[in-house]
């Protein structure tokens, strides 16, 4: 085989390799193991973008990666809502906070708090935010796959089983579960027990699979 026939084998190989790469783009596909890392747009009121959230599965939970911008100087309360619908302007679409384990808000609180309760981030003097926290409460892992594994919700099964009501999960919830999931950011900070204290919603982001 001369250089010119490897030359073309070779090409026909790469042309192959790329209509494979091309169906895998186009093809909506959840994550299903860690490593694989969500963009969440992030977007105001009147829906321009104030950045994007990173978020990406671990071996322990899920990191979160804020890049913000255009936002309040100051503390902003940072969660989890439970439906992944973000209209403008009050984004009051995206529900209450995810609270799969039916708990209180806020770390405060001495029982059970909601999975969708997070650190505040805070925006610096120029609009601008660079945020990293960890969770080993949620998963990007499709809710499916959490419940076959036996992890997620099996603080609600638990809760039925009687005795050990008062016991929770210690494995995430998953952010793609059947209503979706959103990122919120508030006008204020969250004080990590009123549920009220963060204020209006300022920003929304849908998590949703890649697609
Ligand atoms: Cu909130």
């Amino acid at each position: 085989m001369g250089v010119r026939s490897s030359f073309i084998a070779a090409a026909l190989l790469l042309s192959a390799s790329s209509v494979v790469l091309a169906q895998q783009t186009t093809a909506p596909q959840l994550p299903t193991r860690p490593g694989q890392t969500l963009t969440v747009d992030m977007r105001d009121a009147k829906n321009n973008l104030v950045g994007t959230v990173q978020v990406r599965p671990t071996a322990h939970g899920t990191l979160f990666t804020a890049n913000l911008m255009n936002l309040q100087p100051g503390g902003h309360g940072f969660h989890i809502h439970e439906r992944g619908v973000c209209d403008p302007p009050d984004f009051k679409s995206a529900g209450g906070h995810f609270n799969p384990n039916q708990g209180e808000h806020g770390f405060d609180h001495r029982g059970k708090y909601h999975a969708g309760d997070l650190p505040n981030v805070y925006v610096t003097a120029q609009g601008t935010a660079m945020v990293e926290f960890h969770t080993d409460r949620l998963t990007v892992l499709p809710a499916q796959t959490v419940a076959q594994t036996g992890a997620g919700m099996s603080g609600q099964q638990t809760a039925g089983q009687g005795d050990a009501g008062t016991q929770e999960s210690m494995e995430p919830y998953s952010l793609l579960g059947p209503n979706g999931t959103a990122i919120v950011i508030h006008a204020n900070p969250d004080d990590y027990s009123d549920v009220n204290s963060a204020g209006p919603r300022i920003a929304c982001g849908v998590i949703k699979p890649p697609s």
